[in-house]
């Protein structure tokens, strides 16, 4: 199940999309917090911890700035020891590879940013490219899809990350950051991607931040997607 950009809203999940369904792991892309400050996060990695599934994963994102403290990061994770948290790295669950990335394209002053184009591509350069990977987690979205941000009108995912997302191969790539590109789409391209990879935007916020777009569960066996809408 994926989740991103909850923002501080994650207690009105359940009262506007039901209860959820049990899943072996959950995914947050990003963003859990709106101010990024230690209490607030706590309360939100209390709330995680408590979900229905046996793995929850997160990374942060650009509004998360207490993860760019590793003692404040390390005494959260403590307090919340069900949760795992990815920060430039790949862990195995049950057989599907999972890479996570906090980092974004500078765009204002926020968390877990780099310059565009050097600075970021030695980012995804750390990614490995063995086939490993089924799920890469960003919070950016890369260059082309999910991006086009309705302030001005105009691509800002990150340009090395499209670059790169051909030698990494992931099955599905999820990322949040832009919230009115929230959605999922199967790559039809042969060339850049990968043919048949998905592109998943799993911001639940939309650009006013209120709840509203689906919640995505990807059945790993039968590689059935479903979504579970807003009611
Ligand atoms: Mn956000």
């Amino acid at each position: 199940m994926f989740i991103s950009d909850t923002h501080g809203r994650h207690l009105e999940i359940n009262s506007l999309y039901g209860e959820l369904p049990y899943v072996d792991m959950i995914i947050h892309s990003g963003d859990c917090t709106r101010y990024g400050e230690y209490e607030e996060t706590d309360l939100f990695l209390k709330w995680y911890s408590q979900q229905n599934a046996k793995h929850k994963l997160l990374i942060a994102g650009n509004h998360d700035f207490v993860f760019q403290n590793k003692e404040r990061t390390k005494q959260l994770l403590e307090l919340n020891s069900s949760i795992t948290y990815l920060e430039d790295e790949y862990i195995n669950i049950d057989n599907i590879g999972i890479y996570g990335s906090p980092w974004s394209p500078i765009y204002g002053m926020w968390a877990f940013m780099k310059h565009r184009n050097s600075e970021m591509d030695e980012v995804w350069q750390k990614v490995p490219t063995d086939g490993s990977i089924d799920i890469l987690v960003t919070h950016t979205p890369r260059y082309g899809r999910h991006d086009v941000s309705v302030r001005g009108n105009y691509h800002v995912g990150c340009e090395m990350l499209s670059n790169r997302i051909n030698d990494i191969k992931p099955k599905v790539h999820v990322c949040g950051h832009i919230h009115e590109c929230g959605g999922l789409i199967v790559e039809e391209r042969y060339a850049t991607p990968i043919k048949g990879m998905i592109s998943l935007n799993a911001s639940l916020l939309n650009i006013q931040y209120y709840l509203s777009n689906p919640i995505w569960i990807w059945e790993t066996e039968t590689n059935e997607w479903s979504s579970i809408n807003k009611k």
